[in-house]
């Protein structure tokens, strides 16, 4: 039913049009942006224009107070996540995240004790898992056609230059652990279970930024699967798979490999299948990231639809504090040259 949810938008920079087309395109699920919020005013004037959103904010407060809002989608960078949160639940309004959740552990799980002492929703914006060849692998492993998987390589290596859309990542302190190790851990737990153990090594490989660019992680899993779990901005080879996870899995019966070019190959039982996957153009997407602001789309309508059912999403504060842990684990392991247990709330 139109309206029937009323969001309002914190943060109208670099990532947020992903955001706003999608809850637009949601109306008919009763999605309505009902007002968009940034310090900025001159980015928050913008995107209440071309979002056609009735009314605009610089002050999240005034947001909260004066909009009836049922809820906040915040789509700032992680320092700000937990005052802006805790605004949220002061004023009894569910709150959905960008990934990172926040720049360390004990933010995160200030963040969900604060959304379990309010007894409200809280999601983390992971949207990894809803992207359209990753959800055809998950489709593949609950359906048994390996077997329990055993091994694994998830990988996102690219050397696109996303710097010019995300300057911010030169001065990050703790860099591409947070920004997409966050992604394809998540998909190591999603595809393989638990992660009972990291060990992890790091690089800077750009001089120009501060923290690490390229990381190298080998999981071992609840299961007793094995992952080499692996991101970096600084590959240079052509063709740039940007920005395509690339995966292999191996069950005991056969193994899924996703290629470069939305590319599957499938071998169960001694036979090798291949497809192509054809990912969905919406109208409002521009190559090369149209599958990722597809899988933007995918996970607001997730949330949405949990948020409506009154269910925790799949994404939830809670679980994502399981992928947080491992990526803290990760950056211990670094440091001690050790196998890290991640943490547990
Ligand atoms: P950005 O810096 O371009 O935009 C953030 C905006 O938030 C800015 O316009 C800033 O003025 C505004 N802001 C900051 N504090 C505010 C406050 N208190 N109240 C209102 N507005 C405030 O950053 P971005 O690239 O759009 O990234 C935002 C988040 O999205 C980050 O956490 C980033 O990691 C995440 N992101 C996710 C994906 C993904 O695929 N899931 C991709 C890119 C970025
Ligand atoms: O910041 C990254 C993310 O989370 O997904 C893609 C991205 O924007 C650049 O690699």
């Amino acid at each position: 039913m139109a309206g029937e949810v009323r969001i309002g938008v914190i943060g109208c920079g670099f990532f947020s049009r992903n955001h706003l087309n999608s809850w637009n395109d949601l109306k008919s699920e009763g999605a309505e942006i009902v007002a968009v919020c940034d310090v900025d005013p001159a980015k928050a004037k913008a995107a209440a224009e071309a979002f056609a959103v009735p009314h605009w904010y610089t002050d999240a407060e005034a947001m909260f107070r004066e909009r009836n809002l049922g809820l906040v989608d915040i789509v700032t960078r992680m320092d700000t996540h937990l005052p802006l949160a805790e605004m949220a639940f002061r004023h009894r309004v569910p709150a959905i995240v960008q990934k990172p959740f926040a720049p360390d552990w004990d933010t995160c799980v200030k963040i969900v004790r604060g959304a379990e002492k309010a007894g409200l929703f809280l999601a983390v914006h992971e949207n990894f898992r809803f992207q359209t060849p990753l959800i055809r692998v998950k489709e593949l492993l609950d359906a048994g056609t390996i077997g329990d998987p055993s091994w694994a390589r998830i990988s996102f290596r690219t050397g696109y230059d996303v710097y010019k859309g995300q300057p911010y990542f030169y001065g990050e302190e703790r860099f591409v652990i947070l920004d997409l190790g966050v992604h394809v851990i998540d998909l190591a737990r999603y595809f393989i279970g638990e992660i009972e153990r990291v060990s992890c090594e790091t690089q800077q490989r750009n001089p120009k930024v501060r923290a690490e660019d390229t990381a190298t992680m080998l999981c071992r899993h609840a299961s007793g699967a094995v992952s080499m779990v692996e991101c970096t901005y600084e590959t240079k080879k052509l063709p740039d798979p940007f920005p395509e996870t690339l995966l292999e899995i191996e069950g005991p019966r056969g193994v899924i490999v996703t290629k470069p070019g939305y590319r599957m190959e499938v071998t169960v039982d001694g036979k090798m299948t291949a497809s192509e996957i054809e990912i969905p153009m919406l109208h409002w997407a521009k190559k090369p990231w149209h599958m990722i602001e597809e899988s933007v789309y995918k996970t607001c309508a997730h949330l949405l639809a949990a948020l409506k059912a009154g269910r925790e999403a799949d994404t939830s504060g809670r679980d994502n504090l399981k992928t947080y842990a491992a990526c803290e684990a990760a950056y211990e392991s670094m440091a001690t040259g050790r196998a890290v247990k991640p943490l547990q709330a």
